[in-house]
């Protein structure tokens, strides 16, 4: 399955930091057409769902309790290479390795708080927008 698709959250951290209209800025500077956007705030049924892949992992309590600690912003992002092409554009998962210029260099506190998600695959990205978002949502 190969589509032009990925989904973003802007997290708790950055939403908290002031950073929404920085990195919405960044993201359709680098190309990215906004399909669908909410501010939403993930429960924790939502966050334990959403990140079932890393249930086993020794940060998960820390990950759900932080995901649901505020506000989020959910984004479904348009380009072709999306998903590659946004991992780019937000580096690499901890901060402290993330390449100059990049959204979680610039704007990520740690590696639990890293400022943005990003779809790892298309197949994860169409699981996530629909998980996020119903089709009259998205445009
Ligand atoms: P990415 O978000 O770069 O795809 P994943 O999928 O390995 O990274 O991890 C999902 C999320 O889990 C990360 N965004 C981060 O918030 C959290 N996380 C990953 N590794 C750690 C860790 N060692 N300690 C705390 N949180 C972590």
């Amino acid at each position: 399955m190969k589509t032009n698709q990925t989904f973003t959250m802007i997290k708790p951290d950055a939403v908290a930091n002031g950073h929404i209209g920085a990195i919405l800025n960044k993201i359709t500077a680098a190309g990215f057409r906004i399909s669908a956007l909410k501010m939403t705030q993930l429960t924790t049924a939502d966050a334990e769902a959403f990140y079932a892949v890393h249930n086993e992992r020794p940060f998960f309590g820390e990950l759900v309790s932080f995901m649901t600690s505020g506000p989020i912003v959910a984004a479904v992002l348009e380009k072709e290479n999306a998903v590659n092409d946004f991992r780019t554009l937000i580096g690499a998962t901890n901060p402290a390795e993330a390449a100059e210029g990049t959204i979680r260099k610039l704007y990520a506190t740690s590696m639990g708080e890293n400022a943005v998600h990003g779809s790892d695959s298309d197949e994860n990205a169409a699981i996530e927008i629909a998980f996020h978002f119903s089709g009259r949502e998205q445009f």
